[in-house]
């Protein structure tokens, strides 16, 4: 390659990874954009953007480079070029491929593995850390064809007892503390989602899965349902309301009281909670927890 194409040729790669570069570092971007990620209202939630972004950022470099050789091979051999015939087997070859394989899978795939597996250890499956907090929220979830309930343990602090707050498609959370959820479902796979809290774990059947999140902005957030579950899974949404800690008492405490005089210990469906899985120590994943028997009543 001469001077002059040695000198475009990186010229052109690297505004192209600038212009991407500050693209993906940019702002959010507000929520009724089409562009861009879902606005971020979680503490952790910049550990996954700060993937995506960087990895936007490498993927958007090789592309750069890909189309700037693309064309110029496709100029430089043109008619006038005398064709010569390579089977490109020779062991310069093989090392040239290998070596920047190499360099793609461990710069890209190496910095994604590495950066994910300390988020999931620290953060994300550390759910053990996320219970023990003074403040933490737990909520059992039963997801079931199509809708999400949301169980609180209420005054008592225990789960399935008379005064328990249930909600159907509804979550209220306080905002700067541990949400903990454990997932079940009724019938077929769902997958709970909060994109603005960059979270996801599936619901299954039979057994208890588990997912915490901390939110930093207060307001009204969309809960999605990412597992295909049947004909009318485009309805399974709900509303996950980030609350100031005082309104959030106070809606608790005040939705408690009612369902407590509302309860029937005869109804078996509408008691489906368990009792709290506590994370053992040593296993922050929860792997171990019991399967659980739904609809026992109490
Ligand atoms: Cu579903």
């Amino acid at each position: 390659m001469n001077t002059k194409l040695k000198a475009w040729v990186s010229g052109a790669a690297a505004l192209g990874a600038l212009g991407y570069g500050s693209l993906a570092y940019a702002d959010p971007i507000p929520e009724t954009s089409i562009w861009g990620l879902p606005r971020d209202a979680s503490v952790d939630g910049h550990r996954i953007d700060w993937l995506i972004n960087v990895t936007n950022v490498f993927v958007g470099i090789l592309f750069v480079i890909m189309c700037v050789w693309m064309v110029y091979s496709a100029v430089k051999h043109n008619e006038k070029h005398k064709a010569e015939y390579d089977h490109g087997d020779s062991k310069h070859h093989i090392a040239v491929a290998m070596g920047v394989s190499a360099v793609i899978f461990f710069v890209v795939d190496g910095n994604l593995w590495f950066n994910s597996t300390i988020d999931v250890n620290t953060t994300f499956w550390n759910h053990a850390a996320a219970e023990k907090h003074p403040e933490a929220v737990l909520i059992e979830l039963n997801a079931h064809q199509w809708a999400w309930d949301a169980r609180y343990a209420g005054e008592d602090g225990k789960f399935n007892t008379a005064d328990d707050v249930v909600t159907l498609n509804d979550i209220r959370v306080p905002k700067g503390v541990p949400i903990v959820f454990q997932i079940a479902s009724t019938d077929v796979i769902h997958s709970f989602y909060l994109p603005n809290f960059r979270v996801k774990q599936d619901a299954m059947p039979g057994m208890i899965t588990r997912m915490w999140f901390t939110a930093k902005d207060a307001g009204e957030f969309e809960i999605g349902c990412a597992q295909h579950c049947g004909t009318h899974h485009y309805k399974m949404k709900g509303l996950l309301t980030v609350l100031e800690k005082e309104d959030y008492k106070r809606w608790s405490s005040e939705l408690g009281a009612q369902r407590a005089r509302a309860f029937d210990p005869k109804n078996n469906e509408a008691n489906w909670g368990w009792e709290w899985k506590h994370v053992n120590e040593g296993n922050a994943t929860g792997a171990d927890v019991p399967v659980l028997a739904l609809g026992s009543g109490s």
